[in-house]
Parts: C-alpha cells; sequence; structure tokens
C-alpha cells in the first residue's frame, strides 16, 4: 500500500468507473463474466456503500477519453476511485496518467482472473499505480473493493 495514497481524509463519493464492453456484462462471455449485468453490478456497489452509510458514483463508457475526461471532474470530489478498465489495463498510458490527477487512493478490478487467461492479460499498466488489485472474485469483486476503500479510509468529517 503506498503512502501516497493514504490516508484520505474526505466522505466524498467513491467514483466507480467501468471500461470499454462492461456495459455487455450478463451478455458477453458469461462463462467468463457471469450473468449480472452492469446495472445489477451497480446496485451491488451502491448498497455496500449505503450499509456503511456512503454513496458512489458510476461511469461507464466504451471511449478512453470520456473515461479520462471523467477521471479528471472526479478531481477534489471523490475519496477513492474503483475502476474496471477492461481491455484498456493491458495497454493504456494514458489511462495510468489520468488515474493518479485526483491523487485518491485507486482500486483496480477484474471480473475474472485475468492471471489464468491470456498472456496479455497478466500485464496491467494501472497496478503500480493502485493501492490494491482485485481479480477473479466476479462482482464481489467491486464490493470487496469499495468496502476496502471505505474501511481503510480516515473519515475527518
Ligand atoms: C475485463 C475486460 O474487458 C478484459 O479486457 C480484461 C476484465 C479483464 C475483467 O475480468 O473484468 O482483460
Amino acid at each position: 500500500m503506498s503512502d501516497r495514497t493514504f490516508p484520505q481524509t474526505s466522505s466524498s463519493p467513491i467514483l466507480v468507473l467501468n471500461g470499454p464492453n462492461l456495459n455487455m456484462l450478463g451478455t458477453r462471455q458469461p462463462e467468463v463474466y457471469g450473468s449480472e449485468t452492469l446495472e445489477d453490478v451497480i446496485e451491488l456497489c451502491r448498497r455496500s456503500a449505503a450499509a456503511r452509510g456512503r454513496e458512489i458514483s458510476h461511469f461507464q463508457s466504451n471511449s478512453e477519453g470520456e473515461i479520462i475526461d471523467r477521471i479528471h471532474a472526479a478531481y477534489g470530489t471523490v475519496s477513492g476511485i474503483v475502476i474496471n478498465p477492461g481491455g484498456l489495463t493491458h495497454t493504456s498510458v494514458t489511462l495510468r496518467d489520468a488515474l493518479v490527477i485526483p491523487a485518491v487512493p485507486i482500486v483496480e478490478v477484474h471480473i475474472s482472473n485475468v492471471h489464468a487467461r491470456e498472456e496479455f492479460r497478466r500485464h496491467s499498466y494501472i497496478s503500480p499505480i493502485a493501492a490494491a488489485v482485485v481479480a477473479g472474485m466476479g462482482s464481489y469483486g467491486y464490493v470487496a473493493a469499495i468496502d476496502f476503500l471505505l474501511t481503510r479510509t480516515v473519515q475527518a468529517d
């Protein structure tokens, strides 16, 4: 865990970001990504945060630029970021550069166990700047990530 990102002192929302193709959850390769839709997953995230008296803000896009714009808008307004970057995980230096800008803890989530799949999925541009990485836990990975951020974050207000 890096000292750069902890402790946080805000009760602002957790930003949950989903990258390309994650809007197709429930339809897309259910044997890999499960049968829950993105709406199901986000509802799970909302309930998980609400159980701790907190809120999430969610954004999904198939466009790298839109995701980066949303991260820029998060500056000063969120207390942590949970991101499943989809395929951008393995390709995007610009996404990584954007994610350090808000200077909040980040958890990288993958529904599938990327290490048990194709070789190219084992490399992540995001992991080195993440406080934690979750892979292979299905939708529960998002819940674990939110819980981690909310319980490991010092509340000032
Ligand atoms: C989702 C994707 O879209 C893939 O490109 C990643 C990740 C894995 C997941 O497991 O959630 O390689």
